[in-house]
């Protein structure tokens, strides 16, 4: 939504521009800062309209993804797309967090800090949740599938 003014002017000039859309039902980069403070995250989920229908609505071309097995397909439409925008809206895993490569010691506190206020607050789904996609990127990583 952030680039909702961009796409307006791009239907106008009929520009030929792929936004790619990771649709993880919440403002994650706020999420993650609040985290790093060691606070408990508050306000950063979002309820998403359907992207692709509201860039249909805007005058460009809308493509949703909801399946793993489509993104290849829903990519190569909206590369092959010509004369004016795409949105291509991708529904992801919340809880894929992607991390700087060096984490320095102060965000490690502080993520560690917020997950026990988590846990403590109930919300130990959360916890796991984060644990086990953390785990399942860092295995992906050391097996070079990435
Ligand atoms: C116009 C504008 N408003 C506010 C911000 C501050 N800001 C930086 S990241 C972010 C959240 C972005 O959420 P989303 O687009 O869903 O990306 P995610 O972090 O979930 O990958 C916000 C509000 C910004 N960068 N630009
Ligand atoms: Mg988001």
């Amino acid at each position: 939504m952030l680039g909702m003014g961009d796409l307006l002017t791009e239907v106008q000039s009929r520009a030929p521009v792929v936004h790619v859309i990771f649709d993880n039902a919440m403002m994650d980069f706020v999420n993650v800062e609040q985290q790093e403070a060691g606070l408990l995250s508050f306000g950063t989920e979002l309820v998403n309209p359907d992207f692709s229908k509201v860039a249909e609505a805007c005058g460009a071309t809308g493509i949703r993804i909801e399946e793993p097995g489509d993104v290849r397909e829903g990519l190569k439409a909206a590369l092959g797309h010509m004369g004016g925008p795409v949105v291509v809206d991708v529904l992801v895993d919340r809880f894929a967090l992607s991390l700087p490569s060096h984490v320095p010691a102060q965000t490690l506190k502080g993520f560690t800090l917020s997950l026990a206020k988590q846990a403590l607050s109930g919300e130990v789904d959360n916890v796991i949740w984060h644990g086990r996609a953390q785990r399942a990127l860092a295995l992906k990583h050391l097996n070079g599938t990435r």
